[in-house]
Formats: structure tokens, C-alpha cells, sequence
């Protein structure tokens, strides 16, 4: 439990057009639990003071939009902010509200604007937050942008991390939000061109893949449950960068590929129009060699 000599570092974080998906993730995080985030010093006299989260929080209405306003207003810098999900901006955000004014709701642009100006970092956690994800996807009528292309657009430069994933996996974010509290913000050089801690996403699932001997062999899989590599079923693994086949998800249980699935490349900011069909091969022209750097599109 945290004491009186513990640093406290308050964590506000907000939900725009997403499906929660990012945070019911990070909730089953395992090592360690969300218990042990929000209530235990996760290290050594610092502690995560989690003021606002609209799905963990017990309370409501004025007093918990009152918090907000209180943690936005306080020294700048002070404190770190969480986007889960895409920002819509059609119809003057009326997509996507938080809270009242005069009556009137607040769209969700207006926090990640006034409260990411003044953060001490902003973690945008999922693809949808990060990219504009499946929220953003072609058609799109609601206008959904990433939080970096919004920022771009109001002029932000508060640092940014993307942590992409439809969902995240959680020790993307809680080892992204250790590392902070251990070594501080994380150097250029720790992120990739799309600010991704290389640390989780610096590696093709292609290379590190089980099934990757089946497809130097040439050994295709003509359906799902058939042994073989996923290639010609569409598995998006050899265009995306993430650890999956070594952390694996569910406390180490599985992954997509581990359980017959293919990989739908959601970590990417081409996920999902470009990837699409989730179930037609990727063409000759997008594998890019073996080993090196992909080049992104979009
Ligand atoms: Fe997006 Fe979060 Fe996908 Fe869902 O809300 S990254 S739709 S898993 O969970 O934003
Ligand atoms: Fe694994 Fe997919 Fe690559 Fe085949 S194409 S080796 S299934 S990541």
C-alpha cells in the first residue's frame, strides 16, 4: 500500500469512440494485476493515482468532472494522460460527449485539447487512439481522427506514445508506464516512426513466428484449423510489428496464430482499411524483405 513518502502520479484517462475493448485489456492484466497497479507502489515509492477512469471510477455526474477540471488546472506537466479511442470530430464532436456545460455536453475533442496541452506525457492506448483504428474506417462519418493527427491540428507537442492494438496487449502499457516511472520519458531513439515503443513493437510477428519454418518451406494452410503457415489465408504477420508469438496474451496462454487464428495486423495505422480483406493474402508487392524496416503506407 502506498504511504506517506510515496510519489504520486495522477493518471487521467479518457475514453473517446472506441469499444472499451482497451481498457477491459488492461484491467486483466496479470503481472502485475490492475489491483496491484491502482492501489500497490507497482515500484518503489511511486504510485499511480488513478483520478479518472470512466470505467474503473465509483463516482458520477459534477463531482467526477469536477476532479477533471481540478487535475487539468493544476501545474502543468503534473500529470499523465490516458486517450482510449478515436476522437470524432464531425458535427462539432457531438459523437462523443463528456460531461455538460450549461446544459450543453462537452465533446471529447475539448478534453484531449485542453488536457493534452498540459500533460506531462499522453499515452494514446489502442489502434483507435493511436491511428483512428476502426472508428476512422473508410466511410467514416463521424470524422475520426488518432491523437496524433488531432494534435498535429492544434498545434500539441506534448510527447506522445502511441500504443497501438485492437486491443493493446497490458504489459504494453504497464511496461511502457514502469519504464517511465523508472527511466523517466523515453528517448527518440526507444520509439519507432510511428512513436511505438520499439521495445514491444520493434519486431515483424512474421520473425518470430512458430509456424515461420512452414512458410520458408512452402507448406500453405488451406483452412484455418490445418497445420502450416496462414500466409495464403491472409495472415497479416509478415506487414506487422508486435511480440505477440513470444509475450503471447492470457498470461502467457495463447496468441492469434498460436490458436489457429490468423494475425489481422491490428497494431498497424493501416488496420483496418488497408489490411482488409482480414482473409485475402496480402499482395506480392506489401511483404517486405525479411528482416527489414517496413515501409509504412498511409
Ligand atoms: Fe479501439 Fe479501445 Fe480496438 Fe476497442 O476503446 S483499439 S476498438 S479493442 O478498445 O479503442
Ligand atoms: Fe506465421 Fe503468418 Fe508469417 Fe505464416 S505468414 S509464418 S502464419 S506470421
Amino acid at each position: 500500500m502506498a504511504d506517506l513518502e510515496t510519489v504520486e502520479y495522477p493518471i487521467i484517462w479518457l475514453q473517446a469512440a472506441g469499444c472499451t475493448g482497451c481498457s477491459v485489456s488492461v484491467l486483466n492484466s496479470v503481472s502485475p494485476t490492475i489491483k496491484n497497479l491502482l492501489v500497490d507502489e507497482i515500484l518503489p515509492g511511486k504510485h499511480i493515482d488513478m483520478r479518472f477512469h470512466p470505467t474503473v471510477m465509483a463516482g458520477s455526474g459534477e463531482a467526477v468532472i469536477g476532479e477533471l477540471e481540478r487535475v487539468g488546472q493544476g501545474d502543468r506537466g503534473s500529470y499523465v494522460l490516458v486517450v482510449e479511442g478515436a476522437i470524432p470530430l464531425a458535427q462539432e464532436g457531438s459523437y462523443c460527449l463528456l460531461g455538460e456545460r450549461d446544459g450543453q455536453g462537452v465533446p471529447i475533442f475539448h478534453w484531449v485539447e485542453s488536457l493534452g496541452r498540459d500533460a506531462l506525457l499522453v499515452i494514446a492506448l489502442g489502434t483507435c487512439a493511436s491511428f483512428g483504428g476502426i472508428p476512422a474506417a473508410a466511410g467514416n462519418p463521424t470524422n475520426c481522427v488518432g491523437v496524433r493527427d488531432f494534435f498535429a491540428s492544434r498545434q500539441i507537442t506534448s510527447p506522445l506514445i502511441n500504443l497501438p492494438g485492437c486491443p493493446p496487449h497490458p504489459d504494453w502499457f504497464i511496461g511502457t508506464l514502469a519504464s517511465i516511472l523508472l527511466f523517466g520519458l523515453p528517448k527518440l531513439e526507444e520509439l519507432d516512426v510511428l512513436g511505438r515503443p520499439k521495445a514491444f513493437y520493434g519486431g515483424l510477428v512474421h520473425e518470430n513466428c512458430p509456424r515461420r519454418a512452414y512458410f520458408d518451406e512452402g507448406k500453405f494452410a488451406k483452412s484455418l484449423s490445418d497445420e502450416g503457415c496462414l500466409y495464403e489465408l491472409g495472415c497479416k504477420g509478415p506487414v506487422t510489428h508486435a511480440d505477440c508469438p513470444t509475450r503471447l496474451w492470457n498470461q502467457g496462454t495463447n496468441w492469434c496464430v498460436g490458436c489457429g487464428g490468423l494475425c489481422i495486423g491490428c497494431v498497424e495505422p493501416t488496420f483496418p482499411d488497408l489490411l482488409s480483406p482480414l482473409y485475402e493474402r496480402i499482395a506480392d508487392e506489401d511483404m517486405p524483405g525479411i528482416g527489414e524496416q517496413q515501409v509504412v503506407k498511409g
